[in-house]
């Protein structure tokens, strides 16, 4: 009998895994609790593929042999409970495409921040070195989809915490963990541990010839490393010293070392600035030397990559007042290096949905080098709560042009108004993507 595979959630996992399933012969269906997108439907009905929307009907769902969640549900999700309860196999989709690829080869890179960056930088190394690869997961199609439509050699793959949680035997060639502080704990019962557990998921199938790329700089991976009895070779990079093997940096030199492969290259060539994105330069490398590209390639696509919309970008500068969305910074970590990186007195809009934000991480840096800031979310009383005794100018916006009218009002010539919100966007917008339109949108018409 053929195999009934449910899968929860019709989005770009979702539909991806569906797709696959129905090529390989599964008996499909799709629920989605909530309207499914256009696309994604035109995609489903093509393909001759069985769904619903707008409910979870459990007759439907309970009597599969195997479901597939998507990430965006949690796991307290009472429907995932009497799955639980049931004793029905849950998985993810990066499992489920796991099961399909073939030979060919996956570098995995996960972590808290730099995620994006790290990927995207990495395929276009392995672009560049001649390597016929995919980048899969939050920039393209998902993992797989692309399997389903387009299978490659290589997959360079964007893997967040959720899609770890429901793994069982995804083993990754190359291993990427950028960094882990706080973020998502509204999904981890708010335990530190629980996040970090998940995060080293992304080696927990890896064997003694897989590569574990880390960084040594990160307190959390170092202190919780040695949890995990991880067999992979390990791959590090650094920026406190020389390393036999493994990414450092010195000198404001990148030192790269990989088997007998040896490369050196100054931080002024990079065409990505900022210190976090030496860090993913240094994760990109070392995942692209693994997989055999040579260094001059390297060095090149470090120098050609072009920087990601929504990070850290410049929007335009007017009556000398310079305009930045780093509407992708959606945890206090990831604002932390965006105000690292500020030369000029800054106005900052922060605010959104709240992840269990610990804002006391940003309060030095806030102190030094922010003039006002600029709430912009439904509820910003824990903003309020945190800078209140240290920021005479704060304003509550409900809006992107709301905000940024009045940030331009705080800010002064040769000031940044630094929209880097520390905070999920689903309050005012539809994605942080949206939220990033939104502000650009609104500088234009100041
Ligand atoms: N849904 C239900 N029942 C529920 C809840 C939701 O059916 O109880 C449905 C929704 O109605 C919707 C669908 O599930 O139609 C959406 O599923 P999803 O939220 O899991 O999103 P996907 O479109 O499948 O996108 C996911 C990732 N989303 C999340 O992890 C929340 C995308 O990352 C990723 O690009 C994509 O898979 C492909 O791999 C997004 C993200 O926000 C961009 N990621 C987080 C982050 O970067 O911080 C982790
Ligand atoms: P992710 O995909 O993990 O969310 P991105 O590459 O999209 O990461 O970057 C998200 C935000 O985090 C950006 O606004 C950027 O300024 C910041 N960031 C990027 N890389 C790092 C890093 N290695 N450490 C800390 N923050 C980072």
């Amino acid at each position: 009998m053929m195999k009934r595979l449910v899968i929860l959630g019709a989005g770009e996992s979702g539909v991806g895994a569906a797709i696959l399933a129905k090529q390989q012969g599964y008996d499909v269906f799709v629920s989605d609790g909530g309207a499914i997108k256009e696309n994604y439907r035109t995609e489903l009905s093509g393909n001759g593929i069985a769904f619903e929307e707008a409910i979870h009907t459990e007759a439907k769902i309970l009597n599969a042999d195997e479901i597939m969640k998507s990430p965006g549900i949690p796991e307290k999700n009472e429907l995932v409970k009497k799955i639980r309860a049931k004793g029905i196999s849950i998985i993810s989709e990066i499992e489920f495409a796991y099961r399909y690829k073939g030979n060919s080869k996956i570098i995995a890179i996960t972590g808290s921040n730099g995620k994006t960056t790290t990927t995207a930088l990495t395929y276009h190394m392995c672009k560049m070195g001649g390597s016929d690869c995919a980048m899969v997961g939050n920039i393209g199609y998902s993992f797989a989809k692309q399997v389903a439509v387009d299978p490659k050699p290589l997959y360079v793959a964007e893997i967040s915490s959720f899609q770890l949680d429901d793994i069982k035997t995804f083993r990754p060639d190359v291993a990427v963990l950028t960094n882990i502080t706080e973020d998502h704990l509204d999904r981890y019962d708010y335990k530190m541990d629980n996040y970090i557990s998940s995060k080293f998921r992304i080696a927990m199938n890896q064997q003694a010839e897989d590569v574990f790329i880390y960084s040594l700089d990160d307190a959390i991976t170092v202190q919780s490393i040695n949890n995990y009895h991880i067999k992979s070779t390990l791959a590090p990079f650094t920026m406190s010293k020389p390393l036999p093997q493994g990414a450092y940096l010195m000198n404001a030199k990148l030192h790269l070392k990989w088997k007998n492969e040896e490369m050196q290259m100054s931080i002024k060539d990079f065409a990505l600035k900022g210190k976090h994105n030496q860090y993913n330069s240094m994760a990109a490398s070392l995942a692209a030397s693994v997989v055999d590209i040579r260094k001059e390639k390297i060095r090149e696509a470090l120098q050609t990559f072009e920087s990601l919309e929504h990070r850290m970008e410049p929007v335009a500068s007017i009556k000398n007042v310079e305009f930045i969305n780093d509407s992708k910074a959606t945890n206090v970590n990831s604002t932390w290096f965006a105000l690292e990186s500020m030369e000029k007195p800054v106005v900052l809009i922060l605010g959104g949905v709240d992840k269990g934000n610990d804002y006391s991480l940003i309060k030095e840096l806030v102190k030094e080098k922010v003039k006002a800031i600029v709430c912009m979310g439904t509820d910003n009383k824990k903003i309020h709560e945190a800078f209140g005794d240290i920021m005479p100018l704060m304003v509550n916006t409900a809006s992107a042009k709301e905000a940024v009218q009045a940030a331009f009002h705080f800010a002064a010539k040769g000031d940044v108004v630094l929209l880097s919100p520390a905070c999920a966007s689903f309050d005012l917008f539809k994605n942080y993507e949206d939220r990033g339109n939104q502000f650009k949108q609104a500088v234009k018409e100041l």
